[in-house]
């Protein structure tokens, strides 16, 4: 192959220092053809992964509903009102049922999202026991909980959490049109505290918000340009939910969806890159061209937080039909 042409494959990345992504070189890529971006793609995710194998997520809702933020996507938020019922916490034995059945459905991770702005004291006891009950069983273990302080995360790291998810969910300049109860240097903070703790790190974001190309480009730059990037990419597609403000945000075009899958798969080349919420409403072929942009995690179980996933038997029949594997099933 001509070395123009593996320019062409892998363009330089860079702003100024090795690895650091300007926004413009991130939303170049998003503007290449797109049969070129999901080659790149497809080479990186060939070099750093068996492209056939996905990693399956379970979620479960410890928590649900009544929360203090005023997130514009989320139906959990007491500012909303889409109709999802308040829960107190589940008790520990609740969750490891559910664990148990998602471990004997074929998911090697299990992660507990709760609807806090952050956890208390109280909370983080029975969180705790959670993690260590679900560690147990031999999964890999990942919470999702809100803001941390340094207390929090060494517990969580003491306790033998995995992943902390906690996403940037959208560009620094978009921001503050979807949330005004904290702010993105809260969500950095945070990821900073995880990352010290020495736990692996999972953020992502959501795109179909009504960010525009420049703004969907930023969100990526910044979890490109962490330092490391996130082990963990979850990339949503905006569930739309009645009762939210974001609930009349117009359709995404699922190939922009694809797009983005790809151009955190060349940004962010030995990361997860999770194909999250929004897969109920993709059809087969779009989830497929997912995967070839480089997605090779899911959420697995018919339930994500309060909204709904693929049913296991839908994703079975889809994973049998391109060929693929869950990665725990060849032990990697
Ligand atoms: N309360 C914690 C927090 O926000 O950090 C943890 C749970 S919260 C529901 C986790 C993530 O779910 C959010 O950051 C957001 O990315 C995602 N999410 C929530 N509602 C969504 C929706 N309607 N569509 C897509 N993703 C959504
Ligand atoms: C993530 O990035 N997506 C998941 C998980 N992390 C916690 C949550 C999706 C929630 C979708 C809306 C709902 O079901 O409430
Ligand atoms: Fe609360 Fe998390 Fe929903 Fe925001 S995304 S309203 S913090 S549950």
């Amino acid at each position: 192959m001509s070395s123009q042409a593996l320019e062409f494959i892998r363009p330089a990345p860079v702003d100024t220092a090795a690895q650091r992504w300007s926004v413009a070189a991130v939303e170049a890529l998003f503007k290449l053809p797109f049969a070129d971006l999901l080659f790149q793609a497809q080479q990186i995710h060939r070099q750093h992964f068996d492209p056939n194998a996905v990693q399956l997520s379970t979620l479960l809702s410890i928590k649900t509903g009544g929360c203090s933020e005023d997130c514009g996507y989320c139906p959990q938020s007491a500012f909303h009102n889409a109709g999802v019922e308040n829960r107190k916490m589940l008790e520990v034995n609740e969750v490891v049922k559910a664990a148990k059945a998602a471990q004997a459905a074929g998911a090697d991770r299990f992660c507990m999202g709760a609807a806090w702005r952050e956890p208390s004291a109280e909370d983080m006891q029975s969180v705790v026991e959670m993690v260590k009950a679900v560690r147990a069983l031999g999964m890999e273990t990942c919470a999702t909980l809100g803001m941390l302080d340094d207390e929090q995360t060494e517990q969580l790291r003491v306790a033998g959490l995995d992943y902390y998810n906690h996403n940037l969910d959208t560009a620094p300049e978009f921001y503050g049109d979807i949330i005004s109860t904290r702010v993105y240097q809260d969500r950095l903070d945070t990821l900073e505290r995880v990352r010290k703790a020495g736990m692996h790190v999972c953020s992502g974001g959501i795109v179909g918000m009504g960010e525009n190309l420049t703004q969907r480009a930023g969100l990526i730059a910044q979890l490109a340009n962490m330092e490391p990037y996130p082990e963990s990419v979850p990339i949503n597609n905006l569930v739309k939910v009645e009762g939210t403000p974001l609930a009349d945000t117009a359709d995404l075009d699922p190939l922009d969806f694809v797009r983005t899958i790809a151009v955190a798969r060349i940004t962010m080349p030995d990361a997860r890159v999770r194909l999250s919420a929004g897969r109920q409403q993709m059809s087969d072929a779009v989830q497929a061209l997912c995967f070839l942009a480089g997605a090779n995690s899911i959420f697995y179980g018919d339930q994500l937080l309060t909204t709904g996933n693929p049913e296991v038997e839908r994703d079975r029949a889809l994973l049998d039909k391109l060929g693929m594997y869950p990665f725990a099933e060849k032990n990697h």
